[in-house]
């Protein structure tokens, strides 16, 4: 009887096998001694939960909407580059498993199969699970112009621009491999622009030059407002960490805040996402929606996040492990997973829906006596 794994951890442990050294690392790495990385999970562990005894869950609803767009859980799967790393139909496997089981998926700029690829899985089958687009505002503002065309054209339904990679945090361990693509893979979105050419000298990986070409680290707040005219896509603000600039992000025609620290892979030593959320939500009130990634491994951690006042949460690197294991069906069982943890999780806290779930399930010390 094959091994079916019972949680996200031990798909990582299966993944570990799958994949290449290099395909891993890039995967699993964060910048620097990685302390954040490890951060983003163990500060889950300090919200203690208060459950709610007695309560009718019979009858239990997983259901919500961001942005007016429906989810079936409370879950949407992060922008994560290069997925075709781990499954030969990469972003495009995900996206049929996301669409199926009604979770919403944000697509990178940096993926393997095109942005009409991916819109595809969800015309083809008339599935209205939301898709987002992921991008930087690149150097070559022209080509982020074409990018924010494309996706609206494809039919994705938010923009989610990445705002903590002014720069690329330093990932010693892709430094190391000399992290590249194999030959057969593509940035597919970028390919036919420019005529893409990216070098590869010897110990040096040119794909990582390429991109950190195409980072602007003079971009500001102006620059999200340029990006808001584009189109009447709704802006989704990734990688805040502050109250002040959730409150600007807002200001700059932010619908949607996630808050975020690109998975510990950029300022190494930068707080947990989950320490932030709750300054974050009391900062932005009813103005916008705010999510959260980092660290999610369980349902319970979901629950503590909505708790903390998150609409919902995007979860990254246990896909990529799912995908890696089994392809569509090892994302579709990582969904089911958290689903099933995220249900029992409610039940077991009294909430028989999304809106039960509020601050008073999270024990503080006013609720230390003497
Ligand atoms: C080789 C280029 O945001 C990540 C992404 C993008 C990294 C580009 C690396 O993996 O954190």
């Amino acid at each position: 009887k094959s091994f079916q794994p019972l949680n996200l951890f031990e798909y990582e442990q299966l993944a570990t096998k799958s994949l290449s050294q290099m395909a891993l690392d890039y995967y699993a790495s964060g910048a620097w001694d990685e302390v954040t990385l490890r951060d983003n999970r163990a500060a889950f562990e300090k919200f203690k939960l208060r459950p709610r005894s007695l309560v009718d869950v019979s009858q239990r609803n997983l259901a919500t909407e961001v942005l007016a767009q429906p989810l079936q859980i409370p879950l949407l799967i992060a922008p994560m580059a290069f997925q075709c790393l781990a499954n030969p139909q990469g972003e495009v496997a995900t996206a049929t498993a996301a669409a199926s089981a009604g979770v919403g998926m944000v697509l990178s700029t940096l993926s393997t199969k095109t942005i009409e690829e991916v819109a595809a899985v969800c015309h083809d089958t008339n599935l209205q699970t939301p898709q987002w687009f992921q991008l930087y505002i690149h150097k070559d503002r022209g080509l982020t112009r074409a990018l924010v065309e494309r996706a609206y054209t494809a039919g994705y339904k938010a923009l989610c621009i990445t705002v903590d990679a002014p720069v690329l945090g330093r990932r010693e361990r892709d430094k190391r491999n000399e992290f590249a693509l194999p030959p057969d893979m593509q940035l597919a979105n970028l390919t036919n622009l420019s005529g893409l050419n990216i070098p590869q000298k010897q110990g040096e990986s040119g794909l990582f030059t390429y991109f950190a070409q195409q980072l602007d680290p003079a971009v500001t707040w102006q620059d999200l407002e340029w990006l808001e005219s584009l189109c009447p896509l709704p802006l989704v603000v990734k990688g805040i960490l502050r109250a002040d600039d959730a409150v600007r992000a807002v200001e700059s025609g932010a619908k949607a805040i996630v808050v975020s620290n690109h998975g510990g892979r950029q300022l190494d030593g930068a707080i947990a996402s989950i320490d932030a959320l709750a300054e974050v939500v009391d900062a932005v009130g009813d103005r916008a929606e705010v999510l959260l990634d980092g660290g999610i491994r369980r349902g319970t951690d979901i629950l503590r996040a909505l708790a903390l006042g998150a609409k919902a949460v995007l979860v990254g690197r246990p896909v990529l492990w799912g995908l890696a294991v089994a392809g569509e069906a090892g994302v579709a069982h990582v969904i089911d997973i958290l689903r099933d943890e995220l249900d029992v999780a409610m039940a077991l806290s009294g909430c028989a829906s999304l809106e039960k779930i509020d601050s008073s399930l999270l024990f503080s010390e006013k609720h230390r006596s003497r």
